[in-house]
This record gives structure tokens, C-alpha cells and sequence, in this order.
């Protein structure tokens, strides 16, 4: 690579600025390019390079990639793809490598048939993730040579250079990057979090290997599943009774592949996941869209064709098809729009009557192979519209005796009067004693509160007919004001958040568990649009003399107990020696743990966890549709352990909300 050297040194420093500059405007402004800065944006810096590996699988060039958390906290991603190209750039006058490595975008313009995003968050190249780290090292095997190239903070510290030769003509690229400590929150990278990303590419690319290995926590696993979306299917329903082999229909349409699996459950909900080029469409889109029509038109004409409707009476419709369903959506569109609120939903609008066409077919030939299949979805179905027409006449009688009564809201809600909902919240209280604190204590012109008594039913297993027979239902569907499940209407909801509010115990977290859950299955634009929040109660007051502070967490009572000069220690002991007392005395600090909301007064409950300018409240966010359902069923067990990771995964910290 004599050419190299050749650049004049000029040249070189001049586009060097240019580099400079871009990458200046990542570290000046890093959300806009990885989301934030916390924890979910230090894992997308991981994305961010796997994605490309990712494309060089999807171009049939890489079979193997891997992710190492290595000991010093830095991250090794490699794969056997072709290798970043390392000859000169004919316009930027050096290699291509460093180009790639150091210019925003440029990744992707070598390579135009691959299946990119557009805009959104992903897809801003791998120079990206060069200029948040404090180090980054690449090393890229090609024409049987070792190529090597350093950086800081996006800015190569030597040209690239051959450090290698290599007896066999393998290919492939290997970065290791240390995040800069000076840019994130926080640079501990999370095994389980990377894990989930890379279980989810592996189904969504089955010829892809991927391993991600933990050298600090001694973790390791290797995804591979020849199976494909068939097996994703499966791992979604594995807790759930299928009612068959998974239908998979594969193919093209207008230059779109497109590869669909789904089955029936012995259950009730519906959770299709979608994808459009590995990302998941949360808001679902023209894909998803195409995807349901289809299916409704060729079960009725199955259905009619084979005589499979006796009551003549009974029409299905889309949403009995869709009952009981788990199914995933992935195709890959060459310049997807991504539209909506979180831009997770596809708008091209070519893409519903490709998707549309290809399951019609499909689906046809498969229902006329496999008979057996076809009866028992029918027969699903039709058991769903009668309990819709079931529900429907139980609605209308219960909307009548509303109309005599004239009265919609319920008896212990407590509203707020403003009514603009943009500025109102509710509270969803456990237990009628912390209700009673929470009315008391609120700001009653933007704050409504709804106490709660015991337990909801669980929803994960219950008809929609009985869910709408329990009264604590009843009393959160009646003030939330928008309806429930497919007559559910955001734009109809009375307050802009919705706070569960529970103690911070056993019973607590479940009551909290069963709303989510609730939410999530039967209002989930709620959680999708970002409206639901958990709030946080403290769980120790310190006192010393007059002052008094609130401690949220162990180790922030620890750090109070520091700076008041406590010892840290005797705490603990202090706590064990006196069991089930409350207050334990520290030298001079009395701490009383909060067992539950209702040990609050009402103006202790405003100050710790209702006033705006002074809470911390939880959002609820839906990270990954497929795994926040996967994780609903592994909080519908027994143990508290999944619950808290789930609420820790999926919820992020707010503070000081705008009001
Ligand atoms: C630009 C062009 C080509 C490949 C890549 C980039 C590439 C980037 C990364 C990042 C991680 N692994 C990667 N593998 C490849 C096309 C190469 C060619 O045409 O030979």
C-alpha cells in the first residue's frame, strides 16, 4: 500500500478539519445521534457496529459475528465479512478504512444495494460510535493481510498500516472500542441487554452466528437458529399451548423479501411483532397492515369455500382471526419512511399490497396443504366472535344503565378540575388508606386520583367478557375515559399521565405488575406513547434534629447517612437487631423505613412523590414488544426477581416533568 504515503500532507490535514468538525458535532451533541446518553444509548454503540456486520450478512458475505465485553470494560465486535475496503478513496485521497471510520455517514455510501436505514436512529455508521470512544481499534483482514488503525475520540492516531500477513484468504473486521467516560452516564456495558439484542438478530438473520461473551461476569451465549422467525415464534409462545406447527410463508414481492411466521395459542391476545430491516416497528405500519388484511380475506374464503361457517347469523372479522396470534413480520425495504410518534412505523405505502398479495397466495396453498390447520383456526375464530357478540350486548346493557343513571365516572375517583388532559395526570393508588393520603395531599387542579382496593384480576388468561366484569376494571376504563382493547382511543383519554402508585413491597409490585400487564394487553398506545409512569415513593426518612431527607433507594441512605456523619454500619445492624421496628437511631439520625404509602401523611406523600418539581416518576417505555410479552409472562410468576429487572429494563427515570 506504498500509494498510501503518497497523499500530500496538505491534502490530508485539510480534510482531517473536515472530519474533525463532524465528528465534533457527535461528541457536542451525542443524543442526537445514539438517542441518549444513559445506558440505552452506551448499548447502541454496540448496534451500531453489529448492524454493519449485520450487513455484510444480509449480502451473504458473513456467517459469524461476535461481541465481547471484554475485562477492561471495552467492546470487541467481529465478524468474517469482506472487511472494511482499505484502498485509497478516490475523492477523499486515503484509505477507505479511516474514511468509514471517521466520516459520518460514510459507510454506507460504498455500498448502495445493501438494506441501510434511513434516518431514525440506527444507521448512523460506525465513525459514530469512533468519536464517543476514549480509544477505538480496527483491524480488518483482507487480500490475505492484517490492516490496523487506531483512534481517540474519533481522530486516527496513526495512518493504517499492515500489522499481518495471513496464510489463508479468510476476511473479516475487528473494532474494539472503550466508550468515553467524559461523554456517557455510564460505561458499564449489560450482558443480559446485549444478549437480547443479539438472540433477537440472530432469529431475525438465520444464517448469522452470533456469540456474546462476558469476560467480567464470566457469561456466554451463542445464538444461531436455522429456524429463523419460525423459532422466535416458538420462544414467544413457549409458556403459552399452540395450537399447531407454525405457518411460515417466505418470499418476494415488487424486489421486497419479505418472510412471515405465525401461530395459534389456546389464548387470547394478539402479539405480532414486526420488523422492517431488523428494526422493530413498534407502531406497526403499511406491513403490518397488509399482513392482517390478508389474513382476514383468506380465512373467510377458506372458511366459506369449506363450509366451515353453520350460523349463518355470524360474520368474522379481523379481530377473531387475530385472537390468540403470535406471529412476526420481518422484510426488508431498501428506503424505508419511518414515521410516527417513536418513528417506528412504516409509512411506504407500496409495501401493504406486496405483503398483501404474497400472504394471499401463500397462505391459500398452505391452507389447502394442511387442512387439519385451517379447521381449528376457524373454529378459533368463531368461538371469538361469539364471545365479542357476547361482550357487545353486555356493553350496551351496561351503556344504558349509564344513560338512566347519567353517571360515567366512578364513585372513589377523585378528579381533578382542569380538564385539558395535556396537563392533567391520575394516580392509581393501592390500597383506600393511601388513597385517602394522595387526595388529601394532591394539587387538585391537574391531579386526579383513583384508589384501588386489593388485587386486579389477571388479565393474561381472563376473556375480555370477564375482565369487563371486575369493578377495579370497570373504575380505570370508566375515569381513563378512551375505551378498552380494539375500541380503544388515545385521543379520548382524559389525562396525559397515568401513575401507578404501589408499595414498595411484595404485594405492591404485583398490584403494579397486574396494571402493566393490564396496560399493556388492552391499552397498549398508553404504553407505546410513552403515558404510563411508575411512581417512587422513598424508602427511608432520615431525621437529624429538625432536618429531614428521603432516601429512595439503600445506598442513597447510605450517602446521607455519610454526610450527616452517621456510621454507615451500625445501620444494618441497627435494622436486624430490631427486626420489625421501624426506627432505628444512628448516632443522633433516626431512620424510619417506609413500609408502606399509607406510614405517609398526606403532605409527606406530596412532597416525596406526587409534587412535580420534586419526585422522580418511572416511564414505562416498550423497548422490545417481543420481549416486554415474553417478560409480561415471566412476571405473571410467582417471583419478585423478574418484575424488578423487567421494571428496570424497560422503565426510565423522569425527573422535574414539565407541567
Ligand atoms: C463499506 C464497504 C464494504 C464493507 C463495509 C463497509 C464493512 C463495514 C463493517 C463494519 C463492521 N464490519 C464491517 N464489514 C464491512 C464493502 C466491501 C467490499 O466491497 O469489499
Amino acid at each position: 500500500m506504498a500509494s498510501m504515503t503518497e497523499i500530500a500532507a496538505q491534502d490530508y490535514s485539510a480534510k482531517n478539519i473536515n472530519v474533525l468538525k463532524g465528528l465534533e458535532a457527535v461528541r457536542k451533541r451525542p443524543a442526537m445521534y445514539i438517542g441518549d446518553i444513559g445506558v440505552r444509548g452506551l448499548h447502541h454503540l454496540i448496534n451500531e457496529v453489529v448492524d454493519n456486520s449485520i450487513d455484510e450478512a444480509l449480502g451473504g458475505f458473513c456467517d459469524t459475528i461476535s461481541v465481547v465485553i471484554n475485562m477492561d470494560g471495552s467492546v470487541t465486535v467481529e465478524d468474517n465479512g469482506r472487511g472494511i475496503p482499505v484502498d485509497i478513496h478516490p475523492e477523499e485521497k486515503r484509505s477507505a478504512l479511516e474514511v468509514v471510520m471517521t466520516v459520518l455517514h460514510a459507510g454506507g455510501k460504498f455500498d448502495k444495494s445493501s438494506y441501510k436505514v434511513s434516518g431514525g436512529l440506527h444507521g448512523v455508521g460506525v465513525s459514530v460510535v469512533n468519536a464517543l470512544s476514549e480509544w477505538l481499534r480496527v483491524e480488518v483482514r483482507r487480500e490475505e493481510q492484517i490492516y490496523y488503525q487506531e483512534y481517540r475520540m474519533g481522530d486516527p492516531v496513526s495512518k493504517v498500516a499492515v500489522i499481518g500477513k495471513l496464510k489463508k484468504p479468510e476476511t473479516g473486521t475487528r473494532i474494539t472500542f472503550m466508550p468515553d467516560k467524559s461523554i456517557f452516564k455510564q460505561t458499564k456495558f449489560k450482558f443480559d441487554t446485549v444478549a437480547e439484542r443479539m438472540r433477537e438478530l440472530a432469529y431475525l438473520n438465520k444464517t448469522v452466528s452470533i456469540e456474546v461473551r462476558d469476560e467480567i461476569e464470566n457469561e456466554q451465549e451463542i445464538f444461531h437458529f436455522k429456524g429463523g422467525i419460525m423459532e422466535f415464534v416458538k420462544y414467544l409462545d413457549a409458556s403459552r399451548e399452540a395450537l399447531h406447527k407454525p405457518v411460515y410463508i417466505e418470499g418476494e414481492k415488487d424486489g421486497t423479501p419479505i418472510e412471515i411466521a405465525f401461530q395459534y395459542n389456546s389464548g387470547f391476545s394478539e402479539n405480532i411483532c414486526s420488523y422492517v430491516n431488523n428494526i422493530n416497528t413498534h407502531e406497526g405500519g403499511t406491513h403490518l397492515i397488509g399482513f392482517k388484511s390478508a389474513l382476514t380475506r383468506t380465512f373467510n374464503n377458506y372458511a366459506s369455500k369449506n363450509n366451515l361457517i353453520k350460523d349463518s347469523k355470524i360474520s368474522l372479522t379481523g379481530d377473531d382471526f387475530r385472537e390468540g396470534l403470535t406471529g412476526v413480520i420481518s422484510i426488508k425495504v431498501h428506503e424505508p419512511q419511518f414515521e410516527g410518534q417513536t418513528k417506528t412505523k412504516l409509512g411506504n405505502s407500496e409495501i401493504k399490497s406486496a405483503v398483501e398479495t404474497l400472504v394471499n397466495e401463500k397462505l391459500a396453498e398452505y391452507l389447502e396443504e394442511n387442512p387439519g390447520v385451517g379447521k381449528k383456526i376457524i373454529e378459533k375464530s368463531l368461538r371469538a366472535a361469539e364471545a365479542r357478540e357476547a361482550a357487545r350486548k353486555a356493553r350496551d346493557l351496561a351503556r344504558r344503565k349509564n344513560a338512566l343513571e347519567s353517571f360515567d365516572l366512578p364513585g372513589k375517583l377523585a378528579d381533578c378540575s382542569i380538564t385539558d388532559p395535556e396537563h392533567c395526570e391520575i394516580f392509581i393508588v393501592e390500597g383506600d388508606s393511601a388513597g385517602g393520603s394522595a387526595k388529601q395531599g394532591r394539587d387538585r387542579r391537574f391531579q386526579a386520583i383513583l384508589p384501588l382496593k386489593g388485587k386486579i384480576l389477571n388479565v393474561e388468561k381472563a376473556k375480555l367478557t370477564k375482565i369487563l366484569e371486575n369493578n377495579e376494571i370497570k373504575a380505570i376504563v370508566a375515569a381513563m375515559g378512551a375505551g378498552i382493547g380494539t375500541e380503544f382511543s388515545i385521543d379520548r383519554l382524559r389525562y396525559g399521565r397515568i401513575i401507578l402508585m404501589t408499595d414498595a413491597d411484595v404485594d405492591g409490585s404485583h398490584i403494579r405488575t397486574l396494571l402493566l400487564t393490564f396496560l399493556y394487553r388492552h391499552m397498549k398506545d398508553l404504553i407505546t406513547q410513552g403515558n404510563v409512569y411508575i411512581a417512587q415513593p422513598p424508602l427511608y426518612r432520615l431525621k437529624k434534629g429538625k432536618e429531614e431527607y428521603y432516601a429512595y433507594d439503600d445506598s442513597e441512605r447510605d450517602e446521607i447517612l455519610k454526610r450527616l456523619k452517621a456510621n454507615v454500619i451500625s445501620v444494618e445492624e441497627a435494622e436486624i437487631e430490631n427486626e420489625n421496628e421501624v426506627e432505628a437511631k444512628v448516632k443522633g439520625v433516626t431512620i424510619s423505613r417506609y413500609k408502606g404509602l399509607g406510614e405517609m401523611n398526606p403532605e409527606q406523600l406530596w412532597q416525596t412523590t406526587m409534587n412535580p418539581d420534586t419526585r422522580t416518576l418511572l416511564q414505562v417505555t416498550l423497548e422490545s414488544a417481543a420481549a416486554a410479552d415474553k417478560i409480561f409472562e415471566t412476571l405473571m410468576g410467582d417471583e419478585v426477581e423478574p418484575r424488578r429487572e423487567f421494571i428496570e429494563k424497560h422503565a426510565k427515570y423522569v425527573r422535574n416533568l414539565d407541567i
